[in-house]
């Protein structure tokens, strides 16, 4: 038996940060979610799996446009044409309503659209079968954990798999793994973006996403090709993005001058073509108090330098999200703003009815407030005194060439 397992495609959600004028990356950011459908329909048809497993929140918003649910039929069409099937569930984004859909799910769909484990048999082609269990969303948030609903193996099917969206976290069908009938051959988890096996035996995963959105989104891997066979499991991720987030921490050397500086980071930020249609690079330097005053200056400048730079020489196929810096010998924090800033605050907080309200939580605890008491003037020596904390402890924007 082999099926392809992946969850979370987030169809509908657009890409954030990435707000280039070229016109092939506005293009790119239009067609990459549903080119990535169509690669994953793409590699069920190479693979001949039997069936695609879709783990929850296939569309980002509960309502999905008319345009991406006909979309996501045609793919599905494609794989009926091929006598592949398609288990779907409903996540916590797309959870299930009725009336939702404007078009019939093509037939070789199995929907599971109920709150509650369900088990579904599917007969393969050469003759085995398999018990496929789970269950869908149908508001928002599910607080309990469903693993104790979930049956024992089915010893009628040849095989049994189980799927679960959601995480240890209150409002997502709270569960560990080890909660799992560990009997079954597979268990198919979504609702993790981050793609990660966390057992072998059996073989429990969460694909991730095959396509991230945003920054944080810099860990997956694709979608997991499974094949059992006759008890063993073997499992292989296929990269299926077009945009891949990736960070990269760049040291920066003490000596450089003003020069020498752009350069090297030019250099340092270069990735090479990775097959990628778009790379989205998050870039942390790790530079010295001097070197990093010098760019907090003209941030915004250098960034844009950077961008075009990397544009030109990745042929519009790199794009410099951000620049962060991090200190490197001391334990300063550098921070994007002047010490007005901190000025400005404190003279806001140095209002006594502004300071009030700030540690008016405090005062609500009986305990505390029998302790807690401020003159006027003791307020302005605490703000004052933390300021300098503040200041102490940072490097700011207009402190250069310290
Ligand atoms: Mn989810």
């Amino acid at each position: 038996m082999k099926f392809i397992h992946t969850a979370d495609l987030h169809i509908d959600q657009p890409f954030s940060g990435i707000d280039s004028d070229k016109t092939d990356i506005q293009t790119l950011l239009k067609t990459s979610n549903q080119d990535v459908l169509s690669e994953i329909v793409d590699r069920c048809l190479e693979e001949k799996v039997d069936f695609l497993l879709i783990v929850g929140d296939t569309f980002h918003q509960a309502q999905s446009s008319i345009h991406t649910q006909k979309a996501i039929m045609t793919q599905f069409e494609r794989l009926e044409q091929a006598e592949i099937k398609v288990v779907l569930s409903f996540g916590n984004h797309d959870y299930y309503t009725k009336n939702r859909y404007w078009f019939e799910w093509p037939d070789n769909v199995i929907l599971f659209k109920k709150e509650e484990v369900q088990t579904k048999t599917i007969q393969l082609k050469n003759g085995e079968s398999v018990s496929i269990s789970g269950f869908s969303y149908e508001n928002q948030w599910i607080n309990q954990s469903m693993a104790p609903f979930y049956p024992k193996r089915n010893f009628e099917t040849t095989y049994h798999i189980g799927f679960y969206h959601g995480d240890n976290s209150k409002n997502y069908a709270p569960f560990t793994p080890s909660e799992l009938p560990a009997s079954y051959d597979y268990w198919a988890l979504g609702h993790i973006h981050k793609s990660e096996i966390l057992s072998t035996n059996p073989v429990v995963a969460y694909s991730g996403t095959p396509q991230g959105h945003t920054k944080k989104e810099n860990q997956t891997k694709g979608v997991l090709l499974v094949e059992i066979k006759q008890g063993s499991v073997n499992h292989q991720w296929l990269d299926v993005s077009n945009i891949k987030w990736h960070k990269k921490e760049v040291s920066i050397l003490e000596t450089l001058d003003k020069k020498d500086l752009l350069v090297a980071l030019e250099k340092e930020l270069f990735t090479p073509a990775n097959g990628f249609l778009l790379t989205v690079l998050e870039a942390r330097l790790i530079t010295t108090a001097e070197n990093a005053s010098l760019l907090l200056k003209e941030k915004e400048e250098v960034m844009m330098y950077l961008q075009d730079q990397l544009l030109r020489q990745s042929g519009n196929k790199l794009w410099l999200k951000d620049l962060g810096l991090n200190q490197s010998t001391s334990d300063k924090l550098i921070m994007g703003f002047e010490t007005t800033l901190i000025d400005d605050l404190g003279r806001k907080y140095k209002a006594e009815d502004y300071f009030e309200k700030t540690v008016g939580d405090l005062m609500l605890q009986g305990t505390i407030a029998k302790y807690l008491s401020w003159e006027q003037e003791d307020m302005a020596d605490l703000v004052n005194e933390s300021s300098q904390l503040i200041k102490d402890k940072m490097i700011f924007k207009n402190e250069a060439d310290q």
